[in-house]
């Protein structure tokens, strides 16, 4: 190949690339050291921390709420997933038959999904918070008004959502083991399948979760039930990805010391668990820790979701069960969650050191700091990156990875992705000079990110 104009003899290239190359690799090894050497490079945010483990750490999140900027500030730098609390429930998406509202939903979605939060649809088909006219409902017009309702929700939000709480809540409690009775169950045994067909039509890409309360000790006949229930679904076809366990340790609830035992046998059936409306009264630092490693000891426990913010903000406040006290100050709890993840090991084992695309790469001087790329985890579908920036202690990094790879998580710190996740750019937040991303490879396993620009300031 012939030299372009201005391009610098070839040895001298050789060098510099050779120079460069191993530049890199003292930068990988000088932070997998970190990573590996303990608690220096430990996670400071509960997000952060789950996303190295391939995990998510999530909450509840109201509308309503995205005004209080205390709220907003934990919001944005604890969490990595959300699920809107009230505001994808029947009454809130179809208050008047076919006459759809999401504008509090798509609130949310979009303060999420514009910061890397993964989001979690809650819920398409339930006995409770049914508006009126479907209240009044019944047999096959009912059965068709619930699939339709189920079709265009998810319509509406596909590709947005990534997990959907297609059923809720459809077992009895006590002993029986039975369909809890509601005006959906008398239109026939088969609506909970029904659902997910129409679900899966809608958006196939979501993961389609069953998800209720009171199934976490593995003794209980309603446990058992949807067990069973799940199993079912697995042996005919049926398209069932995941188990919600809601896991309000509230009320006369306790965490069962079977609960790992539960988690591990639902996934044996081939469909991911995850905890899902997590509170636990007077919120003590044991059961939280314990729900943390039961999660972590079970491949296929995807995450977390605590069931809100601070205590003030709780459908249980009076139990105080959350991480965070009404004045947002993190509680014992939270320390709790953050060690026991931090222990955790990240699945896979230790992060790689060649990433499949090559030596990460350096960003372009100039912009007063510099920002420089370790390979992270890298699991069959998805990969972490860590930058760390030097230079400056306030900052703005732009990354990029290649389409159609994606960007769905970010953590440490202010996030706002754009042209369809390739595109990121994280500002400093206080929470230390090291940010990290997930990135799904979309069937491109190749490409790793390029660091744009590092700007000071
Ligand atoms: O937290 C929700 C609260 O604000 C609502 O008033 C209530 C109405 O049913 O629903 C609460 O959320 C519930 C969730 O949707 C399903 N599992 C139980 C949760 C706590 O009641």
């Amino acid at each position: 190949m012939r030299n372009k104009p201005g391009t610098p003899p070839r040895r001298r290239t050789r060098i510099a690339t050779t120079l460069s190359a191993a530049l890199g690799s003292i930068a990988v090894l000088a932070a997998i050291t970190l990573v590996t050497g303990g608690s220096a490079a430990a996670a400071t945010t509960l997000g952060a921390s789950a996303a190295e483990r391939g995990r998510y750490f999530g909450t509840a999140v109201a509308a309503s709420r995205l005004n209080d900027s205390a709220y907003t500030t934990i919001l944005n730098r604890e969490f990595n997933q959300v699920t809107p609390e009230n505001e994808m429930k029947i009454d809130a998406t179809e208050p008047q038959q076919n006459q759809f509202s999401y504008g509090n939903a798509d609130r949310i979605v979009q303060h999420a999904r514009s910061r890397g939060m993964q989001v979690r649809g809650h819920t398409l088909a339930w006995h409770s918070q049914q508006p009126g006219w479907m209240q009044n409902m019944s047999g096959s017009t009912l059965r068709q008004a619930m699939l339709n309702h189920v079709t265009q929700v998810a319509t509406h939000f596909r590709g947005q959502v990534a997990w959907w709480d297609v059923v809720n809540e459809a077992f009895a409690d006590g002993g029986s083991g039975a369909r809890r009775d509601s005006n959906l169950q008398r239109t026939g045994n088969d609506w909970i399948e029904a659902a997910f067909r129409a679900a899966d039509a809608a958006d196939p890409n979501a993961q389609l979760c069953y998800n209720d309360y009171n199934i976490d000790n593995w003794n209980d006949a309603k446990t058992q039930a949807v067990y069973r229930m799940v199993q079912d679904f697995k042996s005919r076809g049926v398209p069932i990805d995941c188990v919600g366990l809601q896991s309000h340790f509230t009320g006369g609830s306790n965490y069962p010391s079977n609960y790992r035992t539960t988690l591990s046998s639902f996934a044996a059936l081939g469909v991911d668990v995850h905890i899902t409306e997590l509170d636990i009264r007077n919120a003590p630092s044991d059961a939280y820790r314990n729900v943390v490693n039961d999660c972590l000891a079970v491949a296929r426990c995807k995450g977390i979701t605590v069931w809100g913010i601070r205590d003030s903000d709780s459908w249980r406040s009076g139990e105080s069960p959350l991480l965070f006290n009404g004045s947002g100050q993190k509680k014992p709890a939270y320390d709790a969650v953050l060690t026991a993840l931090n222990n955790g090991t990240p699945p896979g084992g230790n992060p790689t050191t060649t990433p499949p695309g090559g030596n990460p790469t350096t960003p372009p001087p100039g912009g007063g700091c510099t920002a420089s790329i370790t390979p992270g985890t890298v699991w069959g579908d998805r990969y972490n990156t860590s930058v760390t920036v030097s230079g400056a202690t306030t900052w703005t990094v732009v990354a990029a990875v290649t389409a159609p790879q994606q960007i769905t998580t970010t953590w440490s710190g202010s996030a706002s992705l754009a042209s369809n996740g390739t595109v990121l750019t994280m500002r400093s937040n206080g929470s230390g000079n090291t940010f990290g991303f997930t990135t799904m490879m979309n069937g491109n396993s190749g490409a790793r990110p390029q660091i744009r620009s590092c700007t000071a300031g």
